[in-house]
């Protein structure tokens, strides 16, 4: 939506000004972005402890099955992820890229595996919001990854997208579960 007057993109949801701040992926001609918010009914520590675990994604992702790691939570650590079967992939290697816990930044780059995301990078951010007077939060996730040669920049968006959502939607599941 473009405002008439000054011809600046109109804002949508507190979360436009997060996204351009946070969610800033340098997108080549061959790839294809997209961002996904969730609204958490838990308190932003309990969401974040979630989030920053590299070593531990099992934890709130559906997908994976077992992910072992070399080393600490520092930057350039790399995981080994199996997922579970039924995907299109049975392995994913990927490399931690930042890990902020004060920003409450969280980004991670795919370097290997047997599937069809290369290039693959993703942001995560959480934001504290209230929720029904409750402490709550609000989970950004973005990503830029390469189409594919025989896809669609639509196809591969929505191929992505769908998984993504399956992950916040767990995150939530998961923080929920431990809030009460
Ligand atoms: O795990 C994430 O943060 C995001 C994605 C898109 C992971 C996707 C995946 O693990 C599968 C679920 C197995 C789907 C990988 C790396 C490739 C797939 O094809």
């Amino acid at each position: 939506m473009v405002s008439p007057m000054n011809g600046e993109r109109r804002t949508g949801g507190p979360e436009e000004d997060f996204i351009r701040r946070y969610h800033k992926h340098d997108v080549r001609e061959n790839q294809c972005t997209s961002s996904l918010v969730k609204h958490i009914k838990a308190p932003l520590p309990l969401v974040w402890s979630l989030v920053r675990r590299f070593d531990q994604p099992h934890r709130y992702k559906p997908f994976v099955s077992r992910c072992i790691v070399q080393g600490d939570l520092q930057i350039g650590t790399v995981r080994e992820v199996n997922v579970k079967s039924g995907l299109p992939a049975t392995t994913s290697k990927e490399r931690l890229e930042l890990l902020d816990d004060e920003e409450h930044i969280f980004s991670m780059r795919i370097v290997g595996g047997d599937h069809r995301l290369k290039n693959y990078s993703s942001i995560i951010t959480v934001h504290p919001e209230i929720i029904d007077g409750r402490p709550a939060t609000m989970v950004i996730e973005s990503f830029v990854v390469d189409v594919p040669d025989g896809n669609t920049k639509d196809e591969t968006c929505y191929f992505v997208e769908a998984l993504i959502k399956c992950n916040l939607k767990s995150l939530a599941d998961v923080s929920e579960r431990l809030a009460v």
